[in-house]
C-alpha cells in the first residue's frame, strides 16, 4: 500500500498516473495549498520543502514504511520497484533518465513560472512574463522536434518520460501557450491522453472540494508563510 499525499497539479498528477499505471494500491491524501495544508507538522515531516508530492509506501525497500518526495525521484522508485516504465538496457534507460531530468530541471520550473506571470502574479511585470513565455516555447519547439522523429519522448517506448512531462500539457494557454503551434506534442498528447491508465490517474483528488483563490490562499503560496524559516 502507498500513501499519496499530493494534490492536482501536474507534479502531483505524474506520480498519480504511474500508480495507475503500475496497478499499484493507494490510499490518498489531499494536500489542498490554498488552505496551507503543506505547512502542517505532520506534512513537513514527509517532506520538508511543504511540496506535493511525497509518498509513503507501507512495503519499503528492506520491509516497513518509506518516505520520499520529489516528483522524479518518486516516478524512479515506482519504476524500480514494478520494473515498469523504465528501459533495462543502458542506453533505453540514460535516454528515459535525460529526459526526466530534462523535465524536473527545465520544462517544469520554466512552465511554473510562465503560468505564475500569466496567472497569479499580483504585479504585471512584462519583462518576467516575457522571459518565461519564451523559455517554455524554446522547451516546446525542443520537445516537438524530439517527438516529429519517436513515437515517445525517449524512443519507441512510454516510459516515465512521458508521464513526467505530459500533465505539464494539460492546460497549455494557462502558461500564455499555443498548443496548435506544437503539433507533434498534440498527436502524442492526444495518444497518451487515451490510456486507460492516465485517465483513471487524473481523476485522483479531482472530487475534493478546494479552497477559492483568494488573498489569503495567495499568502500561502506566494507570501511570508511561504517563505518562512523552518
Ligand atoms: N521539484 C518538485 C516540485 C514540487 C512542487 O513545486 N509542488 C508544488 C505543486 S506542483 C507545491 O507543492 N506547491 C505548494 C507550495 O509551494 O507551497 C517536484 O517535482 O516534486
Amino acid at each position: 500500500m502507498i500513501d499519496l499525499h499530493s494534490w492536482t497539479t501536474p507534479n502531483g498528477r505524474k506520480v498519480h498516473i504511474m500508480l495507475e499505471e503500475c496497478g499499484l494500491e493507494h490510499r490518498d491524501h489531499p494536500i489542498d495549498f490554498r488552505k496551507g495544508d503543506q505547512f502542517t507538522p505532520e506534512f513537513l515531516a514527509l517532506s520538508p520543502n511543504n511540496k506535493i508530492p511525497a509518498i509513503v509506501d507501507q512495503d519499503g525497500p528492506g520491509g516497513g514504511p518509506y518516505t520520499l518526495f520529489e516528483s522524479g525521484a518518486i516516478l524512479m522508485y515506482l519504476a524500480d520497484k514494478t520494473g515498469m516504465f523504465w528501459p533495462t538496457d543502458a542506453r533505453g534507460r540514460a535516454e528515459t533518465v535525460q529526459w526526466l531530468m530534462w523535465q524536473m530541471g527545465g520544462l517544469g520550473p520554466m512552465f511554473g513560472n510562465s503560468g505564475h506571470f500569466h496567472y497569479y502574479a499580483k504585479e504585471k511585470h512584462p519583462d518576467s512574463k516575457a522571459h518565461f513565455l519564451s523559455a517554455s516555447q524554446h522547451l516546446c519547439k525542443v520537445l516537438d522536434a524530439q517527438l516529429a522523429g519517436n513515437e515517445f519522448v525517449a524512443g519507441k517506448d512510454y516510459t516515465i518520460a512521458d508521464i513526467a512531462i505530459w500533465p505539464w500539457y494539460m492546460d497549455p494557454a494557462k502558461r500564455g501557450l499555443v498548443f496548435s503551434d506544437y503539433p507533434n506534442i498534440q498527436r502524442w498528447f492526444a495518444q497518451i491522453a487515451e490510456r486507460p491508465g492516465v485517465k483513471r490517474g487524473i481523476q485522483i483528488l479531482e472530487d475534493i472540494p478546494r479552497a477559492p483563490m483568494d488573498d489569503k490562499a495567495w499568502e500561502f503560496m506566494f507570501g511570508k508563510t511561504q517563505y518562512a524559516r523552518r
